[in-house]
């Protein structure tokens, strides 16, 4: 919006209101000012699709919807793969009904699961994909048709490889917010220690701002193409955690190792964190770290905000908020 597009959002139904994140951009319809405008769909719904495409007749398509939860995947894979998989190919398929050609671009938000078990080092476009969750392996299909498409049929598709990338509007399931939000809840005398699982997982967690430029540059770009977007430095989920409890001002150490390790605040002997194996995955990624080299050189993309930079205003975000 803020390079004067005119947006639109596809909501799913629901019977509680669930737009918390994006209220302040969004603009009801009844008011003639340019905004966020959201409309019904679902991505399992291939009409509903089809209609909100010939409805607004977009130029560009951002398919950023997902059930993107890595640990709920394996509890729900069969919707996972519905909204994952089958809904990429559903959007993909009324653009080529449309017959347009480079009429609508197409952005699809490709995930660093994809490399999954194999990583190794530090990763790259052409590094092996090796999916580990029915969340990956969605992730798979759809990024692999989303080519299929662009080579078939000529359509302009890209997709950004995306590593972690966090801020405050982060859902508080995923385990930066988790972190950020169960600390301003200790600040606010909580007694209830943040219940963790695989404390060693090593991820790449670049700031969200960054990497939604990235995903302009990618679709703006002269040529439809697939690019990594990561910060190049891995964090182990206890360096976040260390990180956001000292920012808050706790003086915490670990204590213990394996299933048994804790993270005690030294001020008051408080348990504030610890290892819950209901978190572990049935198959978990160890680590993650990204080599975003060909998107620099393409089309200059760099990431402006650093790890601690983004840590700060989620936890800052977080006290502020339960303080009001
Ligand atoms: O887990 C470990 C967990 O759920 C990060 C999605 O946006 O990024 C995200 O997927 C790591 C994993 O994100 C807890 O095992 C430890 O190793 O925050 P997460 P994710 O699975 O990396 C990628 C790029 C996407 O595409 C996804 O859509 O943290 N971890 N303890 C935990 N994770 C959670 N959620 N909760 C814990 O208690």
């Amino acid at each position: 919006m803020s390079q004067g597009h005119e947006v639109f959002g596809v909501r799913r139904r629901s019977s509680s209101f669930n737009t918390g994140r994006i209220d302040h951009i969004y603009k009801d319809s009844h008011i003639n000012e340019k905004g966020l405008r959201l409309v019904h769909g679902d991505m399992s719904d291939a009409s509903s699709l089809h209609r909100v495409i010939y409805q607004i007749e977009p130029d560009r398509i951002y398919n950023l919807a997902a059930q993107s939860h890595v640990g709920v995947s394996f509890d729900e894979p069969e919707y996972t793969a519905d909204t994952v998989a089958l809904g990429t190919l559903r959007l993909l398929e009324v653009i080529r009904n449309l017959g347009g050609k480079d009429a609508i671009r197409f952005y699809q938000a490709s995930t660093s699961e994809l490399f999954g078990g194999q990583a190794k080092g530090i990763l790259a476009e052409d590094s092996l994909f090796d999916p580990r969750s029915p969340y990956a392996a969605a992730k798979m299909y759809a990024h692999t048709v989303t080519k299929n498409y662009r080579d078939a049929f000529n359509i302009f598709c890209s997709t950004g490889i995306l590593f972690n990338h966090e801020s405050p509007r982060r859902g508080q399931t995923f385990v930066t917010r988790k972190i950020t939000m169960g600390i301003a809840k200790i600040l606010q005398g909580s007694d209830m220690p943040i219940y963790l699982g695989n404390l060693d997982a090593v991820r790449d967690w670049g700031h969200a701002k960054d990497y939604v430029e990235a995903m302009s540059l990618i679709l703006e770009s002269d040529k439809p193409d697939d690019f990594v977007v990561a910060t190049g430095i891995g964090h182990t989920v206890r360096d976040f955690l260390l990180l956001a409890s000292n920012i808050a001002g706790l003086k915490v150490v670990s204590e213990g190792s394996g299933r048994n390790e804790v993270v005690i605040n030294k001020q008051t002997n408080k348990i504030i964190a610890m290892v819950d194996p209901r978190y572990f995955r049935p198959l978990e990624v160890n680590q993650l770290i990204g080599d975003a080299s060909k998107i620099r050189k393409t089309l200059g993309w760099v990431p402006k905000i650093s790890f601690e930079e983004m840590v700060t205003e989620m936890v800052k975000h977080d006290i502020e908020l339960l303080r009001k």
